[in-house]
């Protein structure tokens, strides 16, 4: 019989469309429409099982499901030793603390003594305790930014990604003291050699896949003389392609380029008079 490795995958929430295009981008095909709780791909030996999030820890540790994708701050929070395997970057979000706007706050010694709302009481009695401070926790599971208003805590402990949600509840977020994104969480030790091997095959993929999209594939025309300046410029991998064009003294220059250095180098490749720059999406890439 065929070893199937069985990943938990949200079903419905932040993190669900990302996780699956990102199996999709790895060309796993599945029929996602459904979503039903277990679902086979039908090219790869990959089963899915789509739950709430806060379950797939615990999934995990019971053998279940073999790996999973969750907020690295739900593995946090629940501290079930398990293994992070990658970081997928995606969902990204911080931890912070916000106030009331008239609440005078002056790094973490202004919670002693405070009542804190927050839905990780782990993560946030960690920083406090290295801190030295002392405050309450006021455990809720949702809705934590109406807490001061309703009188129920002094101020609050929550994910923030655009911040919208506390303009909107007058609160001032003061100080950051987690970061979280996706990440393919497994057991330390798989325990079954056939599914180690699809999970490596599996990791392959999602590398392959997570290096395409932080580069670019940049051609263009180039003087022979500036040849070695540009090589200089991109930088990075390995030498360039250079083709002769049929005009004497010009070249083609094949590369590939770093997203975050992308602007840059067009720039300093036009300074040294590069033609005709043309650039592309890599789909897959491998070391
Ligand atoms: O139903 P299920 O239990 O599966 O889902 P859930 O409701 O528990 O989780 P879900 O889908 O809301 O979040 C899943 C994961 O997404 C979290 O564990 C985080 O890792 C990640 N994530 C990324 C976020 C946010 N960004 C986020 N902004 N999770 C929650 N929020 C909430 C936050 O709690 C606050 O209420 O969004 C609000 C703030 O957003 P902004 O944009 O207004 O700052
Ligand atoms: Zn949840």
């Amino acid at each position: 019989m065929e070893t199937v490795l069985r990943i938990a995958i949200q079903k419905n929430g932040r993190l669900s469309e990302d996780s699956l295009a990102l199996i999709k981008d790895c060309g796993i095909v599945f029929g996602t429409e459904s979503r039903v709780l277990k679902e086979r791909a039908s090219n790869f030996p990959l089963e899915f099982l789509f739950v709430r999030d806060d379950d797939i820890p615990m999934y995990i540790r019971d053998g279940i499901a073999d790996v999973g994708i969750v907020g690295k701050n739900e593995y946090d929070e629940q501290g079930i030793d398990l293994c992070m395997l990658k970081d997928l970057g995606f969902a990204k979000c911080r931890l912070s603390v916000a106030v009331p706007q008239g609440f005078p706050y002056d790094g973490l010694k202004s919670l002693e003594g405070k009542r804190i709302a927050t839905s990780y009481p782990r993560i946030l009695g960690g920083v406090l305790e290295k801190a030295g401070v002392h405050a309450s926790f006021v455990h809720v599971a949702g809705s934590v930014e109406v807490t001061p208003a309703v009188g129920v805590a002094d101020c609050i402990c929550d994910l923030v990604s655009t911040g919208t949600t506390l303009a909107a509840n007058g609160l001032k977020e003061v100080e950051c003291i987690y970061r979280s994104s996706a990440i393919l969480l497994g057991r330390k030790e798989m325990g079954d050699k056939g599914k180690e091997d699809v999970l490596r095959r599996l990791l392959l993929r999602i590398n392959a896949v997570q290096r395409a999209a932080g580069y670019k594939y940049i051609m263009f025309n180039l003087p022979e003389e500036h040849i070695k300046e540009a090589a200089a410029i991109v930088g990075g991998m390995k030498s360039p392609t250079v083709t002769r064009l049929m005009d004497p003294g010009w070249v083609s220059v094949q590369t590939v380029v770093a997203e975050d250095r992308f602007w840059e180098v067009l720039e300093q490749l036009e300074a040294i008079g590069a033609e005709g720059i043309l650039v592309t999406a890599i789909e897959k890439m491998t070391e």
